[in-house]
Protein backbone atom coordinates (compact mmCIF):
# COMPACT_ATOMS: atom_id res chain seq x y z
CA UNK A 1 0.00 0.00 0.00
CA UNK A 2 0.95 3.60 -1.02
CA UNK A 3 -0.13 6.79 1.07
CA UNK A 4 1.02 10.18 -0.91
CA UNK A 5 0.14 13.28 0.11
CA UNK A 6 -0.12 15.98 -2.47
CA UNK A 7 0.85 19.54 -0.61
CA UNK A 8 -1.39 22.64 -1.13
CA UNK A 9 2.04 24.21 -2.51
CA UNK A 10 2.39 21.81 -5.40
CA UNK A 11 -1.33 21.63 -6.29
CA UNK A 12 -2.34 25.45 -5.69
CA UNK A 13 -0.28 28.59 -5.99
CA UNK A 14 -0.35 29.54 -1.45
CA UNK A 15 -0.45 33.38 -2.31
CA UNK A 16 -3.10 33.31 -4.84
CA UNK A 17 -6.81 32.70 -4.02
CA UNK A 18 -8.33 29.42 -5.74
CA UNK A 19 -5.20 29.04 -8.34
CA UNK A 20 -4.61 25.71 -9.28
CA UNK A 21 -1.51 24.45 -10.63
CA UNK A 22 -3.13 22.39 -13.42
CA UNK A 23 -0.22 21.12 -15.01
CA UNK A 24 1.82 20.40 -11.97
CA UNK A 25 -1.06 18.31 -11.07
CA UNK A 26 -1.84 16.49 -13.85
CA UNK A 27 2.17 15.42 -13.66
CA UNK A 28 2.20 13.93 -10.32
CA UNK A 29 -0.93 12.12 -11.42
CA UNK A 30 0.29 10.55 -14.55
CA UNK A 31 3.62 9.51 -11.76
CA UNK A 32 1.46 7.61 -9.91
CA UNK A 33 -0.52 5.78 -12.70
CA UNK A 34 -0.66 1.51 -12.59
CA UNK A 35 -1.09 1.60 -8.70
CA UNK A 36 -4.77 1.64 -8.78
CA UNK A 37 -5.86 -0.57 -5.81
CA UNK A 38 -3.15 -0.05 -3.94
CA UNK A 39 -2.50 3.97 -3.37
CA UNK A 40 -4.50 6.34 -1.42
CA UNK A 41 -3.96 9.95 -2.41
CA UNK A 42 -4.82 12.95 0.47
CA UNK A 43 -4.43 15.97 -1.08
CA UNK A 44 -3.90 19.72 0.88
CA UNK A 45 -6.07 22.65 0.91
CA UNK A 46 -3.65 25.23 -0.67
CA UNK A 47 -5.04 28.40 -1.52
CA UNK A 48 -8.14 26.80 -2.01
CA UNK A 49 -8.92 26.67 1.86
CA UNK A 50 -6.23 28.43 4.26
CA UNK A 51 -6.97 32.40 2.69
CA UNK A 52 -10.69 32.18 4.07
CA UNK A 53 -9.58 29.89 7.30
CA UNK A 54 -7.58 32.74 8.42
CA UNK A 55 -9.08 34.87 7.60
CA UNK A 56 -12.04 34.45 9.28
CA UNK A 57 -10.30 32.01 11.77
CA UNK A 58 -12.20 29.05 11.19
CA UNK A 59 -9.40 26.91 12.23
CA UNK A 60 -10.31 28.42 16.14
CA UNK A 61 -13.82 26.88 15.43
CA UNK A 62 -17.09 28.77 16.46
CA UNK A 63 -16.99 32.34 17.36
CA UNK A 64 -20.18 33.91 15.63
CA UNK A 65 -22.41 33.50 13.05
CA UNK A 66 -20.31 35.82 10.27
CA UNK A 67 -17.88 32.65 10.06
CA UNK A 68 -20.72 30.38 8.45
CA UNK A 69 -21.04 31.77 5.28
CA UNK A 70 -16.91 31.33 4.92
CA UNK A 71 -17.22 28.14 6.50
CA UNK A 72 -19.88 26.82 3.59
CA UNK A 73 -17.26 28.84 1.31
CA UNK A 74 -14.42 27.16 1.85
CA UNK A 75 -16.54 23.96 1.99
CA UNK A 76 -17.61 24.36 -1.85
CA UNK A 77 -13.78 25.28 -2.64
CA UNK A 78 -11.62 22.50 -1.21
CA UNK A 79 -14.37 20.79 -3.52
CA UNK A 80 -13.71 22.61 -5.90
CA UNK A 81 -9.99 21.79 -5.69
CA UNK A 82 -10.57 18.17 -4.85
CA UNK A 83 -12.49 18.02 -8.39
CA UNK A 84 -9.60 19.43 -10.48
CA UNK A 85 -7.55 16.28 -8.32
CA UNK A 86 -9.58 13.70 -9.43
CA UNK A 87 -9.94 15.42 -12.74
CA UNK A 88 -6.00 14.90 -12.82
CA UNK A 89 -6.11 11.60 -11.65
CA UNK A 90 -9.13 9.92 -13.85
CA UNK A 91 -7.61 11.60 -17.09
CA UNK A 92 -4.11 10.32 -16.66
CA UNK A 93 -6.00 6.89 -16.07
CA UNK A 94 -6.36 6.55 -11.81
CA UNK A 95 -9.62 5.55 -10.97
CA UNK A 96 -9.76 8.46 -8.51
CA UNK A 97 -12.91 8.26 -5.52
CA UNK A 98 -13.55 11.21 -3.67
CA UNK A 99 -14.19 10.95 0.30
CA UNK A 100 -14.19 14.06 2.37
CA UNK A 101 -12.92 13.69 5.50
CA UNK A 102 -16.08 13.63 7.60
CA UNK A 103 -17.55 10.62 5.63
CA UNK A 104 -15.74 8.74 7.38
CA UNK A 105 -14.15 10.17 10.41
CA UNK A 106 -15.83 12.00 13.65
CA UNK A 107 -13.98 15.33 14.78
CA UNK A 108 -13.69 16.76 18.70
CA UNK A 109 -11.53 19.69 19.66
CA UNK A 110 -9.64 19.57 15.87
CA UNK A 111 -8.78 16.09 16.49
CA UNK A 112 -10.05 12.72 15.18
CA UNK A 113 -13.01 10.84 17.89
CA UNK A 114 -13.39 8.03 15.66
CA UNK A 115 -11.81 7.16 12.61
CA UNK A 116 -14.07 4.30 10.40
CA UNK A 117 -11.81 3.02 7.55
CA UNK A 118 -14.78 0.77 6.01
CA UNK A 119 -15.01 3.25 3.31
CA UNK A 120 -11.47 3.13 2.75
CA UNK A 121 -11.13 -0.07 2.43
CA UNK A 122 -14.34 -1.05 0.07
CA UNK A 123 -12.79 1.35 -2.54
CA UNK A 124 -9.48 0.28 -2.10
CA UNK A 125 -10.92 -3.68 -2.79
CA UNK A 126 -12.91 -2.46 -5.70
CA UNK A 127 -9.87 -1.57 -7.13
CA UNK A 128 -9.98 2.37 -7.29
CA UNK A 129 -7.83 5.16 -5.38
CA UNK A 130 -9.34 6.60 -2.83
CA UNK A 131 -8.68 10.20 -2.46
CA UNK A 132 -9.38 12.52 0.52
CA UNK A 133 -8.31 15.70 1.64
CA UNK A 134 -8.43 18.99 4.27
CA UNK A 135 -11.38 20.30 4.61
CA UNK A 136 -14.20 22.28 7.19
CA UNK A 137 -15.63 19.36 9.46
CA UNK A 138 -18.45 19.43 11.95
CA UNK A 139 -16.88 18.97 15.54
CA UNK A 140 -18.23 17.95 18.87
CA UNK A 141 -16.77 20.63 21.30
CA UNK A 142 -15.69 23.68 18.69
CA UNK A 143 -18.56 23.02 16.57
CA UNK A 144 -16.77 23.16 13.37
CA UNK A 145 -13.02 22.93 12.62
CA UNK A 146 -10.53 22.47 10.45
CA UNK A 147 -9.36 18.72 9.22
CA UNK A 148 -6.09 18.86 7.73
CA UNK A 149 -4.83 16.50 5.27
CA UNK A 150 -2.31 15.98 7.56
CA UNK A 151 -4.55 14.59 10.14
CA UNK A 152 -6.34 12.10 7.92
CA UNK A 153 -2.35 11.16 6.16
CA UNK A 154 -2.35 10.01 10.13
CA UNK A 155 -5.33 8.04 10.54
CA UNK A 156 -5.00 6.53 7.31
CA UNK A 157 -1.13 5.07 7.87
CA UNK A 158 -2.35 3.89 11.50
CA UNK A 159 -5.01 1.66 9.82
CA UNK A 160 -3.44 0.43 6.83
CA UNK A 161 0.27 0.55 7.72
CA UNK A 162 1.46 1.55 4.02
CA UNK A 163 4.84 0.10 2.46
CA UNK A 164 5.36 3.90 1.58
CA UNK A 165 4.25 7.19 2.65
CA UNK A 166 5.07 10.64 0.53
CA UNK A 167 4.81 13.10 1.38
CA UNK A 168 5.11 15.33 -1.97
CA UNK A 169 6.40 19.43 -0.76
CA UNK A 170 7.96 22.21 -2.91
CA UNK A 171 11.27 21.94 -1.77
CA UNK A 172 13.44 18.88 -1.79
CA UNK A 173 12.75 18.10 1.95
CA UNK A 174 13.54 19.39 5.40
CA UNK A 175 16.41 21.26 5.82
CA UNK A 176 18.36 23.42 8.37
CA UNK A 177 17.57 26.42 7.24
CA UNK A 178 14.44 28.12 4.67
CA UNK A 179 16.12 26.45 1.30
CA UNK A 180 14.49 29.92 -0.43
CA UNK A 181 16.18 32.41 1.49
CA UNK A 182 18.85 30.74 3.11
CA UNK A 183 21.34 29.29 0.75
CA UNK A 184 23.84 27.75 2.98
CA UNK A 185 20.30 25.85 3.92
CA UNK A 186 21.44 21.89 3.93
CA UNK A 187 18.97 19.11 3.05
CA UNK A 188 18.64 16.92 5.98
CA UNK A 189 18.88 13.18 4.91
CA UNK A 190 17.10 11.53 7.64
CA UNK A 191 15.03 13.59 9.97
CA UNK A 192 14.18 11.59 14.07
CA UNK A 193 12.87 13.31 17.06
CA UNK A 194 16.52 15.13 17.80
CA UNK A 195 17.29 16.57 14.81
CA UNK A 196 13.65 18.03 15.07
CA UNK A 197 14.09 19.78 18.18
CA UNK A 198 17.22 20.88 17.38
CA UNK A 199 16.01 22.41 14.06
CA UNK A 200 16.13 26.03 14.04
CA UNK A 201 12.57 27.76 13.67
CA UNK A 202 12.27 30.06 10.98
CA UNK A 203 9.77 33.02 10.85
CA UNK A 204 8.88 32.07 7.33
CA UNK A 205 8.31 28.79 7.35
CA UNK A 206 5.22 29.54 9.98
CA UNK A 207 2.11 30.12 8.14
CA UNK A 208 -0.97 27.41 7.63
CA UNK A 209 -4.16 27.64 9.87
CA UNK A 210 -3.27 24.00 10.42
CA UNK A 211 -0.14 24.85 12.09
CA UNK A 212 3.60 25.36 11.47
CA UNK A 213 6.02 23.30 9.61
CA UNK A 214 7.06 21.48 13.16
CA UNK A 215 4.04 20.41 14.07
CA UNK A 216 3.21 18.79 10.78
CA UNK A 217 6.57 17.13 11.13
CA UNK A 218 6.06 16.23 14.42
CA UNK A 219 3.04 14.09 13.36
CA UNK A 220 4.96 12.75 10.41
CA UNK A 221 7.29 11.15 13.13
CA UNK A 222 4.03 9.94 14.00
CA UNK A 223 3.17 8.06 11.07
CA UNK A 224 6.57 6.96 9.98
CA UNK A 225 6.15 4.93 13.13
CA UNK A 226 3.27 3.09 10.87
CA UNK A 227 4.90 2.45 8.17
CA UNK A 228 8.14 0.99 6.79
CA UNK A 229 9.01 3.84 5.04
CA UNK A 230 7.98 7.53 4.98
CA UNK A 231 9.78 10.34 3.06
CA UNK A 232 9.14 14.02 2.30
CA UNK A 233 10.03 14.73 -1.60
CA UNK A 234 10.18 17.66 -3.94
CA UNK A 235 6.77 17.27 -6.24
CA UNK A 236 7.80 20.14 -8.75
CA UNK A 237 10.61 18.18 -9.47
CA UNK A 238 9.59 15.72 -12.76
CA UNK A 239 10.03 12.33 -12.36
CA UNK A 240 10.65 12.32 -7.99
CA UNK A 241 7.42 11.02 -7.20
CA UNK A 242 7.59 7.89 -9.81
CA UNK A 243 11.04 6.76 -8.55
CA UNK A 244 10.21 6.88 -5.33
CA UNK A 245 7.27 5.17 -5.62
CA UNK A 246 9.13 2.44 -7.88
CA UNK A 247 11.82 1.97 -5.05
CA UNK A 248 14.30 4.27 -6.19
CA UNK A 249 16.07 6.34 -3.96
CA UNK A 250 15.60 10.49 -4.96
CA UNK A 251 17.04 13.60 -2.92
CA UNK A 252 14.35 13.75 0.07
CA UNK A 253 14.39 13.78 3.86
CA UNK A 254 13.65 10.57 5.46
CA UNK A 255 11.54 10.66 8.68
CA UNK A 256 12.66 7.97 11.30
CA UNK A 257 9.83 6.81 13.59
CA UNK A 258 9.53 8.55 17.44
O1 LIG B 1 -3.74 21.98 3.58
C1 LIG B 1 -6.24 22.39 5.38
O2 LIG B 1 -5.67 21.18 4.96
P1 LIG B 1 -4.09 21.09 4.71
C2 LIG B 1 -7.74 22.45 5.15
O3 LIG B 1 -3.82 19.64 4.40
C3 LIG B 1 -8.34 23.82 5.09
O4 LIG B 1 -3.40 21.47 5.99
C4 LIG B 1 -9.75 23.89 4.78
C5 LIG B 1 -7.68 24.93 5.30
Amino acid sequence: MFLVKLGGSVITDKGRLRTFKDEACRRLASEMQGRDGSLIVVHGAGSYGHVLAKEHRLDEGFSDESQLHPVAIVQRDVRELNTRVLEALIDSGVRGVSIPPAASATFDGSAVKVFDPSLFQKMIGLGLVPVTFGDVVPDESLRFSICSGDLMMAELARHFKPRLVVFCADVDGVFTGDPKTDHGAELIHELGRETLDNLRRTESLNADVTGSIYGKLDRMLDIASHCEKCIILNGDVPGRLKKALEGESVPSTAVLPG
